[in-house]
């Protein structure tokens, strides 16, 4: 463990993630078959701020109506937590929703987000700074796929609360996202707990709408996949030849985003050329949308037990309060 001191914050806790493998990844997801490409790839600079767009998008509900059920649900939410608790944010934790629940909680004593990237945990955390001057902010730079030794706040902590909004867990399958609440169970500790932001099942017109917005951001944000590759590993994907496609698939509960072929092309990335045929499909992401039972099978498969929920008014989002089972 290596830290750094910067000049208004804490130090930052360098855990020295490993870095991205951007070309192998690549490589290895256009050997596959079916043709995949990771849905990580997506939040260069500019897919951040498409993302940051989507959520500004009429069909777009999960942002907005997860920020209204914080709102609602606080009260409620601060009190299951209890005083004192050490909030650790998997990811940046620059939004809304980490200043809702910072300024809900009773006397929290430190704030820990965790994020691989240096420059975006350190920013986020100087803005909360200047909020929040009686919370102990500790970011942290790690992978948080993997278990975290956590910084120790000043004062003593009542128990850990891990904070995991937006339902970025749908994004990974459903065995990333048991190991992902496996290593969540281990950085809590015993007496920890965590709230998850989840993306509830609904009607698919909902759902399908969401993904495929009228302005086209959504489909942006998806080729902008091909842009970042272009750019940074010198692929010549032709950006004209691929649309964007989102399906929601019910029998495995999830939103499938694909890339389609628009004609037979081939694209060449590290000296490889790979063909694709007219109307071929490569998979960029799976967003999970969850029912109660679906979302206590995977807690339950890492060790997690589900405490206290709560919904919208329209059951279209849910945020849950877990703890070690
Ligand atoms: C970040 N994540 C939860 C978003 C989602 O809804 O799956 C990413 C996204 N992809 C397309 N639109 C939004």
């Amino acid at each position: 463990m290596n830290a750094v001191t910067t000049a208004t914050m804490a130090p930052l806790t360098d855990l020295r993630p490993t870095p991205d493998d951007i070309t192998g990844d690549a490589l290895a997801g256009l050997s596959a078959s079916p043709k995949r490409l990771p849905s990580k790839y997506f939040y260069d600079a500019r897919g951040s701020e498409l993302f940051e767009a989507i959520t500004r998008q009429p069909e777009y509900y999960p942002t907005r109506v997860e920020i209204a059920l914080l709102d609602a649900a606080i009260v409620g939410i601060a009190d299951a937590v209890g005083p004192h608790a050490h909030v650790v944010e998997y990811g940046s934790g620059s939004g809304r929703k980490t200043l809702q629940l910072l300024e809900g909680l009773a006397d929290p004593v430190a704030y820990t987000p965790i994020e691989i990237s240096r420059t975006t945990v350190l920013a986020a955390t100087e803005r909360l700074a200047e909020a929040f001057p009686g919370i102990e902010m500790l970011p942290v730079c790690a992978d948080f796929t993997q278990p975290v030794d956590l910084p120790e706040p000043q004062r003593e902590p009542g128990h850990t609360l891990v904070f995991f909004p937006g339902s970025t867990l749908g994004n990974f399958t459903n065995d990333e996202a048991v190991a992902l609440m496996c290593s969540m169970r281990q950085t809590m500790g015993g007496n920890g707990q965590a709230l998850i932001g989840v993306d509830l099942e609904k009607d698919v017109a909902v759902l399908e709408a969401a993904y495929n917005d009228a302005a086209g951001v959504t489909a942006e944000f998806t080729l902008n996949l091909l842009v970042r590759l272009n750019r940074e590993i010198g692929s010549d994907f032709d950006l004209e030849g691929f649309r964007h496609r989102a399906v929601y698939s019910r029998e495995r509960g999830r939103i499938e985003t694909f890339l389609v072929s628009q004609r037979a092309q081939s694209a060449t990335v590290d000296g490889r050329a790979f063909e694709f045929g007219k109307g071929e499909e490569m998979l960029v992401e799976y967003s999970h949308k969850y029912t109660d039972a679906r979302f206590e099978d995977l807690a339950a498969r890492a060790g997690l037990k589900v405490v206290q929920r709560w919904n919208d008014a329209d059951d279209w989002f849910g945020l849950r309060l877990l703890q070690p089972a």
